[in-house]
């Protein structure tokens, strides 16, 4: 049975990434941070009492800022994959953390890497890596278009993926770095564009909310959709040869088009709710980012089905029904864990 090993397991990435790992019969092991609340509610859904012989989800508590940690994790769970997908993921939030996002999205890449090497394990390596790393420089991007960071988040992802690539030169690793475009979906945080938007929709749409405040809408994205990224993360492990590939939809749409397709598929004129706050504003922005990803596509067989505007309508179909689901989840979803029904 492969056995592998997924940081950031409970970030949006990380709990699709578990999902088809285990339909494809991996032992998955699954780094978390200790938290004082639960923080598992992605993979929930997956959890194994680990007494259970057929148990094949297990979870670990560690951090990228503790390398011994890793060491002896990595010694431990000798996995045959290593997929790094932890980071402090949020552009915005690296400018007000500057400091803590070089040490996560950046140093935490090395020390998973010499935790790899120092435990002598032969395994596969995964880096997420960005299409914020492209930056300043204009689209299309792909794996040969040079990098101009906008962020202390940028700027740490094109530290990680210079290293990744130094230690697949230097060690023989078999180390990639998939560069992948914005991907989105119900999982999506909170706080980033696309799922603030959806959000708001079904929040306005319910009469809970009436004013959505944004930044800037002129930005352009190429918006995908996350559980076909992490399958292409999956089949840049299985190739023959280590090398980096964009993954991206080709598709190019600003945040206003996102936003007036979202609230016109649940029947709003967005004009009539959306209002500018300055503080969602970057220093610097990036002002668009649209990928090719013909490498992936030819070498890899991959290929994006769910472009952006479907993505929009997957997104706020999704929290129409939380929405409608929150008030009384003890009726509607019987299976919940007892610990997660409210109190009446
Ligand atoms: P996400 O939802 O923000 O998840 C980030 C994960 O990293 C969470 O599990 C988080 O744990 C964990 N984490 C944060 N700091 C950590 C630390 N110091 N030690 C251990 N774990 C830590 O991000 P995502 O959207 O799934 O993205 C996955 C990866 O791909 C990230 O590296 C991101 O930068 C990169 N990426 C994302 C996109 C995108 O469009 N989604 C595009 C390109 C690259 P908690 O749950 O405890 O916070
Ligand atoms: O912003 C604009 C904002 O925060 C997208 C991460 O997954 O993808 C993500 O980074 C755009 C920007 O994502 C608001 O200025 C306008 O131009 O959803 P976002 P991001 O910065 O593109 C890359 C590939 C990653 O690697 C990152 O980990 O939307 N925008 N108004 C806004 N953005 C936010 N968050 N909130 C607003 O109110």
């Amino acid at each position: 049975m492969p056995r592998a090993l997924i940081t950031g397991i409970t970030g949006q990435d990380g709990s699709y990434l578990a999902e088809l790992l285990l339909a494809k019969g991996y032992e998955v092991h699954g780094l978390i941070r200790r938290s004082s609340t639960f923080n598992t509610s992605r993979i929930d859904h997956l959890y194994q009492d680990p007494h259970d012989p057929t148990a094949r989800l297990f979870l670990h508590y560690g951090d990228l800022s503790d390398g011994a940690r890793l060491i002896t994790l990595l010694t431990k769970i000798d996995p045959d994959e290593v997929y790094n997908l932890a980071a402090q993921s949020h552009v915005r939030v690296s400018f007000d953390e500057p400091e803590h996002t070089g040490d996560t999205t950046g140093i935490g890449s090395i020390r998973l890497l010499e935790a790899v090497r120092v435990a002598g394990v032969k395994c596969r390596y995964y880096q997420a890596s960005s299409s914020e790393m492209f930056g300043a420089t204009p689209p299309p991007q792909n794996e040969d278009t040079p990098f101009y960071p906008r962020s202390p988040y940028g700027a740490a992802k094109v530290y990680s993926y210079w290293v990744t690539r130094n230690y697949r030169e230097a060690y023989g690793l078999f180390a990639v770095n998939g560069i992948l475009f914005n991907h989105e979906s119900p999982r999506r945080g909170e706080t980033f564009v696309t799922r603030k938007v959806t959000r708001a929709v079904a929040r306005i749409k319910a009469g809970l909310e009436h004013d959505l405040y944004m930044g800037n809408l002129d930005a352009v994205r190429d918006w995908g959709y996350a559980p076909e990224y992490v399958e292409g993360m999956w089949r840049m492990l299985q190739a023959d040869e280590p090398t980096d590939y964009v993954l991206a939809t080709g598709g190019n749409f600003t945040v206003r088009d996102f936003v007036a397709a979202s609230f016109e598929h649940a029947g709003l004129d967005w004009e009539k709710y959306v209002r500018f706050d300055e503080r969602y504003l970057r220093p610097t922005e990036v002002d668009a980012l649209v990928g090719d990803a013909s490498k992936a596509e030819e070498k890899l067989g991959w290929t994006p089905r769910v472009h952006t505007p479907e993505l929009a309508r997957i997104m706020v179909d999704a929290d129409l029904e939380a929405l409608e689901h929150e008030g009384r989840p003890w009726i509607d979803r019987p299976n919940l864990p007892d610990w997660k029904i409210p109190v009446a």
